[in-house]
């Protein structure tokens, strides 16, 4: 028997059966466009969405005076320790909520096919991005193929079949938003609508929470997707809504989509006409190429991407099973590490498909969403969920997946600002925990939200950790002078003004929650709001760590680091609870959800460096306390949190309790079409769960001060990259190759019996290289060369 017999290799997932519900459909994208595959026989589905199709429009932050209230909500934390009170002060710090990204429409194919087919497969094959179905229907092969090209900004779906003139369908475009299809002739078909001026979030209770403008001009953007035909052989007629394809040896359906989306910061315009333009120029391009250019030039442009890592965990000859049958018998407590290393890679393949340059950043469904009133508004949430969409970017060798994000935050920190002052009047920017299209970056909540969510203002500044770790893995210079550096530095002054003294000798932020956890005061009444929780110390202490590295690379702002290297001194430090655990809040309270979902007091681990085994073994010690002790009350129950306990076992160097964590979130966080279910669905348990395996292979942390040199063309601070940190027991021979390292490496690894092998290192950048291997407190130091390779054995450096 051979070793793989499926039909399909490693790298593609696979059904006998179609898409029963749009968390079994398969998904497909460019970063702007994208679709849901269901892959019917009688009728094929796909559920469409454009990244910039959103409700809204640009509005201002909030009340002018709310910092009036800062003053009294300081003094009822600080000096009266009156937390429900100063809860009740928040809600006059909240503005509105966040728009909601939309649903598109959908594309619908109608076959005259009937159920009794044979041999039906479909597949998304992640290495080219292609998703397809097949299957014999009266001695007829018929073959679907689809995928949307970021070489042409198109969907192409082609029809095939093995005998001539036998594909015959209807093909129509509906939407749940407002609007109309029109046959343009008879291989064209247009949708034209527009988005609501508003929606509620879903989960504020309203008699009306979704709202349309009188017209196109007043409030709520245009889009359109527009469609073309393209038929060998055969009829085709339109009857102004559908067009109809009769008898035709094969066909290629092609889709543009637009929207009159042309910023954050001004309203959609309302030319019809110029949308019009954008799609037929898209579908005239696409339509003069043959389909085999279309298809190839797609392929090589999603492979360039995804190409440059893969995993080996064995297992091979489980892709004999389609993917549901593999994830019931892991769910029924069975072993697969290949569908370990396939959860990685479609973590690197949604990705891909849903954050390219020139995209808006994955939101909380990536692009995929069919809803109207999307849970959380599909926005971005900022106090754990965008920030994990991004976690695997770096070491997952996507750094250009990683830049949509650095844009967000560029119009974060314009209306950060003025979220700055209004709320705060303080300098600099910030922004909340949550924002949308429109660059929101006040608190939400309208006065009426809880500030268990709603007053938290750390997102500027761990936003910027993205900035900062893009720097430190790729050694774009130009990207930390112009981009980076300014974002960080507007943060950190923000940071500078919101500090306040504790009355003993520390700064902290207040108001300070820690997000969404909710503490019990002495007399048992519940609160959120203090001052200077760990999680904001730990984002306050990254940041001005941050600013001095890059001021003394960049030769820069010496005054500013100086400040910063003050605050952060006098920064309340992390503490141990009375459970031997990291202390979450000011004072060591108690909690009512002892096993909550947020992890947020560990963020000095996971993602961030300040708390590491050997640096700081005591504070380490009190991570894994609180760990276990939220584990033991049930965390890690939604696919993120499962996510991000998965990271902190790895940084603890558990491989065997991490992968314990990777297997329940197959289990139970995880549906057949590999999408993490926080209901119905949320993205970032599949980049977190990504990020997670590839920190249990690979880690690298930079030291503070070991910043190389200076000058001009310092590399970045030689990070100490270790080698199988966390290889689980369970996964005795394997090998990875491409992932990425701080300090500009390409890291292949291979392992045999549970140890090391053999691994290669290639240097990008050409600074020094700092290896620790598995559990030797061994550590090699050495120089390298830009683009040198160095392979180190089991003995040690080779080469
Ligand atoms: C936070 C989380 C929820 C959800 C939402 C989008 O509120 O606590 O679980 O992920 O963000």
């Amino acid at each position: 028997m051979p070793a793989n017999p499926s039909p399909y290799g490693p790298l593609t997932l696979w059904y006998r059966q179609p898409a029963a519900r749009w968390v079994e459909a398969l998904p497909i994208g460019d970063g702007r466009l994208g679709a849901m595959v269901f892959g019917g026989v009688a009728h094929e589905r796909l559920q469409l969405n454009r990244d910039t199709l959103w409700s809204g429009l640009p509005r201002p932050v909030g009340d002018d005076h709310a910092h009036n209230h800062l003053a009294r909500l300081r003094h009822l934390v600080l000096q009266e320790r009156d937390y429900p009170a100063a809860d009740t002060v928040a809600q006059q710090l909240q503005g509105p909520y966040t728009e909601s990204y939309l649903p598109l429409g959908d594309l619908h194919l109608q076959f005259g096919h009937g159920a009794d087919v044979a041999d039906y497969a479909r597949v998304l094959e992640m290495d080219t991005a292609v998703a397809g179905v097949q299957y014999d229907l009266a001695g007829v092969r018929f073959i679907r193929e689809c995928f949307i090209s970021a070489a042409d900004g198109v969907l192409a779906l082609r029809l095939t079949a093995d005998r001539p003139g036998a594909i015959t369908f209807a093909a129509s475009l509906d939407s749940l938003l407002w609007s109309r299809t029109e046959g343009l002739a008879r291989d064209v078909l247009v949708l034209r609508g527009r988005a609501p001026a508003h929606v509620d979030p879903s989960y504020l209770a309203s008699d009306h929470p979704i709202t349309y403008g009188e017209d196109e001009t007043d409030g709520g953007m245009l889009f359109e997707a527009r469609l073309q035909i393209l038929a060998e052989g055969g009829r085709l007629t339109g009857d102004g809504r559908r067009l109809r394809v009769e008898k035709a040896d094969a066909v290629t359906v092609l889709l543009a989509a637009a929207t009159s989306f042309g910023g954050f910061d001004r309203p959609p315009h309302t030319d019809r006409g110029a949308l019009a333009q954008v799609c037929a120029e898209q579908v005239r391009v696409a339509a003069a190429k043959p389909y085999a250019a279309l298809r190839a030039d797609h392929v090589a442009e999603h492979r360039r991407l995804f190409g440059r890592v893969t995993l080996d965990l064995g297992g091979g000859a489980a892709t004999a099973q389609p993917t549901d049958v593999r994830l019931a018998a892991v769910r029924a407590g069975g072993e697969d590490p290949q569908l370990v290393a396939q959860y990685f890679q479609f973590g690197r393949y949604l990705l891909i498909s849903s954050s390219r340059p020139g995209s808006q950043p994955a939101n909380l469904q990536g692009i995929w969403n069919e809803e109207l009133r999307a849970p959380w508004s599909s926005n971005w949430t900022t106090n754990i969920n965008a920030q994990m969409n991004y976690w695997s970017a770096e070491p997952t060798a996507l750094p250009e997946c990683h830049l949509p994000l650095a844009d967000l935050i560029e119009g974060l920190r314009v209306n950060g600002r003025q979220a700055a002052r209004t709320y705060y009047g303080c300098r600099g920017w910030t922004t909340h925990h949550n924002t949308d299209l429109w660059c929101l970056a006040g608190p939400v909540g309208a006065g009426g939200g809880s500030p268990v969510w709603a007053n938290w203002p750390m997102g500027g500044a761990w936003l910027c950790r993205h900035l900062w770790d893009h720097w430190l893995f790729t050694g774009d210079r130009e990207f930390l002078a112009a981009r980076a550096y300014p974002a960080m530095r507007e943060a950190a002054e923000f940071l500078l003004d919101y500090l306040v003294e504790d009355g003993a000798g520390h700064l902290v932020t207040c108001p300070s929650t820690s997000p969404e956890n909710g503490f019990l005061t002495a007399d048992g009444r519940r609160a959120a709001v203090s001052a200077g929780t760990t999680m904001d110390m730990a984002i306050a202490w990254d940041l001005f760590t941050a600013c001095g590295e890059a001021t003394a690379t960049l030769g820069i702002d010496t005054e500013f680091a100086h400040a910063c290297e003050a605050a952060r001194a006098r920064l309340l430090p992390a503490r141990v609870g009375r459970h031997g655990q990291l202390q979450e809040w000011w004072e060591d309270f108690e909690e009512p959800e002892p096993g909550h979902r947020h992890l947020s007091h560990l963020y000095g681990m996971y993602p961030g460096s300040q708390i590491t085994l050997r640096q700081t073994p005591e504070l380490a010690a009190a991570v894994r306390t609180s760990l276990e002790r939220r584990l033991a009350h049930g965390s890690g129950h939604t696919g993120w949190s499962r996510a991000w306990v998965i990271n902190l076992w790895a940084r603890l160097e558990e491989g065997d309790v991490a992968r314990e964590h990777v297997l329940a979130m197959l289990r139970l966080s995880t549906f057949d079409n590999l999408f993490d279910n926080h209901p119905p669905f949320q993205i970032d348990g599949n980049f977190g769960g990504s990020a997670g395996v590839a920190e249990m292979l690979l880690q690298s942390h930079v030291a503070v001060g070991a910043r190389a040199g200076g000058g001009v063309s310092a590399p970045p601070a030689s990070a100490e990259i270790h080698l199988l940190p966390a290889l689980p027991s369970a996964w005795p021979t394997g090998s990875v190759r491409g992932l990425r390292a701080r300090g500009g490496f390409a890291v292949d690894i291979a392992w045999g019996g549970g140890r090391l092998t053999q691994a290669t290192l290639t240097s990008t950048l050409g600074g020094p290289c700092r290896v620790r291997t598995q559990r030797s407190d061994t550590v090699v130091e050495f120089a390298t060369a830009p683009g040198g390779n160095y392979v180190i054995g089991p003995g040690g450096v080779q080469a």
